[in-house]
């Protein structure tokens, strides 16, 4: 279990907290899925972000029970016409927003202690300090998960990989963000966050299976033994711009791997699927602790999270970040026309 709900953290272990944090996890998995992994090639990257996508909606397959347990029931789900924006977030476009209005997202922020639960001198300094969570590969043998995430003071999306890490690329996918920041840029923009079923038959673009685990020409996903050996088939060691690999049959880019991303349904300990919080706003006293993730990310390996396909799922905190979570918006209305008015 990944799930880190903020809101109900009563642990100021370390260890605990960035064990929590890996929104890629495998260990302790049912046996993995049977899927089929295509062959390697070079990507080449978008010039320019594509125009958001009308999907038609219609029914579809849903879940899958021939992977994790978490993917389960199998059913029939139903979405409307919606649009879509081809590609995740990048910090070039939430940049856009901060300037608009001089958001400062929740890892800027002065940390609330309340929020641990526990006496303030038994929490790490650190973690008091505004930061995130930032993969790190380990330096000799993993022992878990909390061998490769280090809650990083300063880490954000401006500073992907903390102080002195380098800035972030324009034309990456934005990480590093909480839900409620999500959220205040999908208000500003006109959007909102895909519910899992939309995002599920978005990322299938027509495929019965969702079972199908893209190779590198069509993923940034991790090649080689997870966390140990990153072979770079992909062309990308990290976050990829967004764009280089092949589009789904929507015309929809880096669904599946680049950066996780997130949903508008909550999710549930154990993995029970709950009601789609369609109205969820940045508002923030309706948030859930945690919400559904879809995708997969650069760090999803054959051997760690086969969870780089269509029907895979995971919980994430939605109080704080991570450098491989990210989101993408849809439209209930034809955005170009909106802009136009
Ligand atoms: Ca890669
Ligand atoms: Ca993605």
């Amino acid at each position: 279990m990944v799930v880190f709900p903020a809101m109900v953290l009563k642990k100021s272990s370390l260890v605990l907290i960035l064990a929590a944090l890996a929104a890629c996890s495998g260990q302790g998995d049912p046996d993995s899925p049977d899927v089929a992994v295509a062959a390697a090639g070079a990507p080449s990257c978008l010039a320019e972000p594509p125009a958001p996508v009308r999907l038609p909606g219609g029914t579809f397959t849903m879940g899958s029970d021939n992977a994790y347990a978490e993917e389960g029931p199998e059913r029939s789900a139903t979405v409307g016409a919606f649009w879509i924006d081809p590609v995740e977030v990048t910090n070039r476009s939430f940049a856009q927003f901060v300037e608009a209005t001089g958001y400062v997202t929740v890892a800027e922020r002065p940390v609330d202690p309340a929020i641990f639960g526990a006496p303030v001198e038994t929490i790490p300094a650190d973690m008091l300090k505004p930061g995130s969570a930032v993969f790190t590969p380990p330096d000799g043998p993993p022992r878990g998960e909390a061998d490769w995430w280090s809650y990083v003071p300063g880490a954000s999306w401006k500073a992907p990989f903390g102080p002195g890490g380098g800035e972030a690329e324009p034309a990456q996918p934005i990480v590093h963000l909480a839900l409620a920041d999500m959220l205040a840029y999908a208000e500003w923009k006109g959007g909102r966050l895909p519910t899992e079923a939309e995002w599920e038959y978005a990322a299938r673009a027509g495929s019965p299976s969702g079972l199908e685990q893209p190779g590198p020409t069509k993923a940034n996903s991790w090649q080689g033994v997870f966390p140990m050996a990153n072979l770079e088939e992909d062309g990308f060691a990290g976050l990829a711009p967004v764009g280089c690999f092949e589009a789904n049959a929507f015309g929809l880019y880096d669904m599946v791997g680049n950066a996780w991303e997130m949903t508008a349904d909550p999710y549930a300990p154990g993995g029970e699927r709950l009601p789609s919080v369609s109205s969820v706003s940045a508002g923030g006293n309706a948030l859930p602790a945690a919400a559904v993730i879809k995708g997969g990310s650069y760090l999803c390996a054959p051997n760690y999270c086969m969870r780089y396909r269509a029907a895979a799922r995971q919980g994430q905190d939605a109080g704080m970040g991570a450098s491989n979570v990210g989101f993408r918006l849809v439209y209930d209305s034809d955005p170009a026309a909106s802009a136009a008015k």
